[in-house]
């Protein structure tokens, strides 16, 4: 009896907290458009999107695999790491406040450390991956990856989330500080990966990213992902309700 009341007071303070950043975090970034998605239907990327290549050597386009943008490196030297390396391409947008984001990323990763999927990028001391991964020698091979950067320090959720196929789905869900990780292999059955809490200001880049670094000695040709769409939507309050008390709960 105590637990149950607990756990209700519990939801109830969650729920209230939530409910509140939501309506305030909503606002700012809806005002008056209530979603956005963009299809890659080409020829060029739509307004608002940045690309971003570092050693200006990677490469977008529409063209290869039509209704698509793929993003593709010419070798392993692109990864995002605060110290060494921080050649990644990526299209960015910016965004303020809570946000469920949704692609599908149709992508064959064979060496190590070779990952495409979302970023939620502040800066190279503060991001998140949530990206479809190939990690040798782990307990897990082809994943799902929830990693990232917090003040400096790296951080990745264990365990990863074991995922063979090729063509992914991925979601990542803000609010406030809470960024929540699911995948699916169809669109339509959505597993739970992680909710972790991680500071964030309030607008961030948000977009797509591809990862290639020379993990194992093999890894020197480089990689590309075709990413469907990106959807852009309002946060269901009571589904990372739900998320958030599964993950902290008793
Ligand atoms: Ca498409």
């Amino acid at each position: 009896m105590r637990k149950k009341l607990f756990l209700v007071s519990l939801v109830s303070m969650i729920a209230a907290w939530v409910l509140g950043q939501n309506l305030v975090l909503a606002k700012d970034l809806f005002k008056g458009k209530k979603s956005f998605v963009d299809e890659f239907n080409g020829p060029e990327l739509e307004a608002g999107w940045t690309w971003t290549d570092p050693t200006s050597s990677c490469s977008y386009n529409f063209t290869d695999n039509p209704g698509h943008l793929r993003i593709q490196v010419p070798s392993s030297d692109y990864g995002l790491w605060p110290f060494t390396n921080k050649n990644a391409p990526r299209i960015t947008r910016e965004v303020t406040g809570s946000f469920v984001v949704e692609t599908k990323v149709d992508y064959s990763p064979q060496y190590n450390f070779e990952g495409a999927g979302i970023l939620v990028f502040s800066d190279l001391q503060n991001y998140i991956h949530l990206q479809r991964q190939y990690n040798r020698g782990m307990p897990r091979v082809q994943t799902i990856n929830f990693f990232g950067v917090s003040n400096g320090i790296w951080w990745v959720h264990q365990p990863s989330l074991e995922f063979p196929a090729t063509t992914t789905y991925l979601k990542l869900t803000r609010v406030g500080d809470y960024f929540v990780a699911k995948s699916s292999a169809d669109g339509k059955n959505w597993e739970f990966l992680a909710v972790v809490k991680k500071p964030m200001p309030k607008a961030i880049q948000l977009g797509l990213i591809v990862y290639d670094v020379r993990g194992q000695p093999e890894n020197i040709n480089g990689s590309y992902a075709d990413f469907d769409y990106f959807k852009l939507a309002p946060v269901k309050v009571g589904e990372v309700i739900s998320q958030i008390v599964k993950e902290i709960a008793p």
